[in-house]
């Protein structure tokens, strides 16, 4: 009985290891993490599903930070729908990055004129407040999903598309670019083969998340709607030529999106996605979710699992 005892007071004691509580947000329902690192923090910007019933009811953007992957804080919406004048409906997935003290915000939203452009909005602090950098949208190709990255020669890339894969090049002040947008040939020795639909052979749906790691780039995106599974594809260059991977997260929960976000922080690798966990949750009631892994040797993403779906 003592030896069970000192067992059961060891494990009490013991500091519970830096695990995040899924969902992250439990009071309202969060959709497409975009994780930031700064100062010792993690930024997660998401969107925000606010009606069950209908179609994406999506119309504000919305800020969390955490020191240690446990615990978050709430730092409200500081962006949304109205503060774009040009902007009409669908807050839907952006990213945030940091450049000489300065915080750009890129997100898809529909125009009034009814096609999907992407905006981008500044601040001077991760939490805002942020504002329309420019009155107009930056691209406007009528597809979603930007994710920005910052090349270590200093040249910034914005990715975004669905169904294209689309890219252009960013000038230095975040909020303009070089040339025009192009796209990236979705071959299937890139990003996969789907099976199905002769309109679309590779597995690239949207949501794709841009970074380099160990001299690496890595492009993950959400595979083939409308049951989506997260997958990547890795290259030598910010442009390619990319070669498909394969599968880092096999479902969606009761969602039927999913949408991938990758960060180091503190020594660990995190994975963020979202799902249909909290109660009443479902393909327009999500919520963002986060998983700790490891890269094996060679730098390729493990198989993870949700631990609440
Ligand atoms: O949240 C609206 C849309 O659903 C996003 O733009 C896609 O990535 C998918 O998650």
């Amino acid at each position: 009985v003592l030896a069970v005892l000192s067992l059961t007071l060891l494990t009490l004691l013991a500091p519970s290891p830096a695990r995040a509580d899924n969902p992250i947000v439990q009071t309202i329902y969060t959709a497409d993490p975009a994780p930031l690192v700064h100062n010792g923090r993690v930024y997660l910007y998401t969107g925000h599903d606010e009606d069950a019933s209908t179609y994406f009811t999506m119309k504000e953007w919305r800020v969390w930070s955490s020191a240690d992957m446990v615990n978050w804080t709430d730092h409200g919406s500081p962006l949304d729908l109205a503060s774009f004048s040009w902007a009409s409906s669908n807050a839907w997935a952006g990213q945030t990055v940091e450049r000489n003290g300065k915080f750009y915000w890129y997100v898809p939203m529909t125009t009034r004129a009814g096609r999907m452009a992407i905006g981008v909005a500044v601040a001077d602090s991760p939490t805002g407040p942020f504002r329309d950098a420019l009155g107009h949208p930056l691209v406007d190709t009528n597809q979603i999903d930007p994710t920005v990255f910052i090349d270590d020669d200093g040249q910034a890339y914005l990715y975004w598309g669905n169904p294209d894969l689309w890219y252009v090049r960013l000038n230095a002040d975040m909020i303009s670019y070089a040339g025009s947008p192009a796209k990236i040939p979705l071959t299937t020795a890139g990003f996969g083969t789907r099976t199905g639909d002769a309109n679309r052979p590779t597995l690239f749906e949207e949501g794709p998340w841009v970074y380099k790691r160990s001299g690496l780039y890595y492009l993950v995106f959400a595979a083939k709607c409308c049951s989506e599974f997260i997958a990547y594809s890795t290259a030598p260059g910010p442009l390619g030529p990319w070669t498909y991977r394969g599968t880092i997260m096999p479902t969606q929960g009761s969602s039927f999106t999913n949408h991938p976000g990758i960060v180091d922080f503190n020594g660990g690798s995190y994975f963020f996605y979202h799902n249909g966990a909290l109660p009443g949750g479902g393909g327009y009631t999500r919520s963002v979710a986060v998983e700790k892994f490891s890269y094996r040797a060679d730098g390729t993403i493990p198989t993870i699992t949700m631990t609440a779906a």
